[in-house]
């Protein structure tokens, strides 16, 4: 019998909103709280708790068909892929309305934004390197990548970089060091994505099928 396996984020901004949309979709899951796996009890459709930063590779493998994450870490990770699978696609099926933020630049809140080309040999601290290097690539510039999995808005006053690429929201981490964004990288929300692997006509139609409930929930919430 065809199952399909939905990833979503364990703990984290996504994962009340990843859950409860599903839910109110209709589904039920024999929940255990450890365990990162929960099986479908009314339809066979299973959820997999990972960390955000998994799904998109679990999409790009097939080891599930749909997965629920931020756009910023989609592209991210889809352009890291592409370094070793040109060609990787992961097709966005929905925007889902929550996790709402943008990747912006930001510099020290002393200095003058004269534009892109003002990074030109500078240091970027960011945890989204690839989204990064293609924005300056957009602009034409070249600049030095530092990558950090954290605290990247501490790295200017630490002297480790001259400027940001990090997610903002409320602009108050910014704020707090000194720093104000000055452009905008990406603009980003969550959002239901599908693994490129190919479905036969019976999980084609379950996904189908789970896309019209998601849609009408939706719709019946706006
Ligand atoms: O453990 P796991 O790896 O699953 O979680 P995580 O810690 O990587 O991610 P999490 O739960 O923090 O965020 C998941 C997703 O939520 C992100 O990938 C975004 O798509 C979305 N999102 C929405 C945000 C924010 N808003 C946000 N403000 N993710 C992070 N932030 C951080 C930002 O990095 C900065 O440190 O909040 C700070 C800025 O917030 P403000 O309000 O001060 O501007
Ligand atoms: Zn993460």
């Amino acid at each position: 019998m065809t199952r399909l396996k939905i990833a979503i984020q364990k703990s984290g901004r996504l994962a009340d909103r990843s859950l409860s949309l599903l839910e109110r979709s209709g589904l039920s899951f024999a929940r255990s709280k450890d365990k990162l796996f929960w099986y479908g009890r009314n339809l066979p459709v299973d959820l997999l708790l990972v960390r955000d930063d998994d799904i998109p590779r679990l999409l790009l493998e097939g080891v599930c068909q749909l997965g629920i994450v931020g756009e910023n870490v989609a592209m991210e990770k889809l352009l890291e892929s592409r370094q070793r699978r040109p060609g990787a696609e992961l097709e966005s099926l929905l925007k889902l309305e929550f996790g709402d933020c943008r990747l912006m630049l930001a510099i020290p809140e002393d200095q003058v934004f004269t534009g892109v080309n003002m990074l030109a040999g500078k240091r970027l601290a960011t945890s989204y390197p690839c989204l990064t290097r293609q924005y300056l690539e957009r602009h034409g510039v070249e600049a030095d990548i530092v990558t950090l999995n954290g605290a990247v808005e501490i790295a200017p006053s630490l002297g480790t970089a001259d400027a940001i690429v990090d997610l903002v929201s409320t602009g108050t981490t910014l704020r707090a060091n000194h720093l104000k964004a000055v452009d905008e990288v990406l603009s980003s929300q969550a959002a239901l994505y599908r693994s490129p692997a190919a479905l036969d006509d019976e999980a084609e139609r379950l996904l189908a099928k789970l896309l019209t409930r998601i849609q009408g929930v939706q719709q019946a919430a706006e």
